[in-house]
């Protein structure tokens, strides 16, 4: 990984540059060689820019914004979290997910595949190019936030197994280290935490593994050294801190689903019509916005009904929810 410096050509602090600056500085820099901000242009030899002390993700390829929206500043991002594993509060993680140690990380892929493995994050980081992926992540509980995220598609980590022909879902199972993460001393859900998907959707382009953000390696808090992003569906589907992946005949029972059924279901795509029993999921209001600002509407795959829907043909959405 290479370490950076600080920006260059400015004289400000690196300590007053927000990570929006560098991001902006960024796009700036690619303007100016003549990038379209919205092509797939690669990041080669331009890392100069970062906070001073931090570790830099390796050169990435920029994302195709086709979200309207603004990102959500990169200080709500990390301070806004669930993560049950430091608590249940929104300002836990931010606070206590410092004590997990994300160095050195592997992931085991296992069950129904010819080839398990175990993968380190560098193995992981050569599968494939790190991409930018600026997505909305809707959480169930009626709030959204627009992230850029950086990652590599987790079909890529699933090819390296190769899967065999019994595997129908996939199981992402996320550290257990009760000592190093404070809220798995209480038995708010049944850890680990594990979330699931059909193989189908584990293997669509737009499912991805997440390690960092805002262009830089990802905050504890947001799920280090590696987690889940699965835009189209709530967010409590993207497992943090992930440690396996097993290949699976049967559906994955997962943790929401042990703790409420009822409430959180296997499928758990975005869906304005299917309201939650406590609520309506009609509408959403963006993390950052203020709390007198005007909900948005929420929309059906989070936007991404041309990229998936193909994926649900004839099934009844308000039964699979
Ligand atoms: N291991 C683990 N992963 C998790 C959670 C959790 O409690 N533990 N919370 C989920 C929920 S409910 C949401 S909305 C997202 C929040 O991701 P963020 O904190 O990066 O915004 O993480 C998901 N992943
Ligand atoms: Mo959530």
């Amino acid at each position: 990984m290479l370490i950076l410096n600080k920006p260059m050509g400015t004289d400000i602090p690196s300590s007053q540059i927000t990570p929006e600056a560098i991001y902006q500085e960024r796009r700036l820099f690619f303007k100016s060689l003549g990038i379209a901000a919205g092509s797939m242009a690669f990041l080669a030899a331009t890392a100069r820019q970062s906070l001073a002390g931090m570790t830099a993700l390796p050169d990435f390829m920029r994302a195709n914004n086709h979200l309207s929206d603004a990102l959500t500043p990169f200080k709500h991002i990390t301070s806004y979290n669930n993560y049950y594993e430091f608590g249940t509060s929104k300002s836990d993680p931010a606070e206590y997910a410092h004590t997990l140690k994300t160095d050195p990380w592997s992931i085991t892929i296992e069950g129904e595949v010819a080839k398990p493995i175990t993968l380190s994050l560098d193995d992981i980081l050569k599968l494939a190019p790190l991409e930018e992926r600026i997505y909305r992540l809707r959480c169930v509980e009626g709030w959204s936030m627009v992230v850029p995220w950086v990652g590599i598609p987790l079909s890529a980590l699933l090819k390296k197994a190769n899967p065999n022909g019994n595997a129908k879902y996939v199981e992402l199972i996320s550290v257990q280290r009760p000592s190093e993460m404070v809220g798995q001393r209480s038995n708010i859900l049944d850890w680990p935490y594990n979330e699931g998907l059909r193989l189908d959707e584990a293997m669509h382009p737009l499912t991805i593994m997440a390690v960092g953000l805002y262009g830089k390696v990802l905050p504890n808090q947001n799920g280090a050294p590696i987690r889940l992003v699965v835009p189209w569906k709530y967010g409590f589907k993207s497992a943090k801190a992930i440690v396996k992946i097993k290949l699976t005949e049967k559906m994955p029972v997962t943790s929401w689903m042990k703790a409420n059924s009822n409430e959180y279901g296997f499928y758990a795509n975005v869906n304005p019509e299917v309201d939650h029993p406590r609520w309506s999921q009609a509408t959403e209001r963006g993390i950052g916005d203020g709390f007198l600002s005007k909900r948005r509407k929420t929309e059906m795959f989070n936007g991404y009904a041309k990229e998936v829907e193909s994926l649900y043909r004839g099934m009844d959405l308000r039964r699979y929810f």
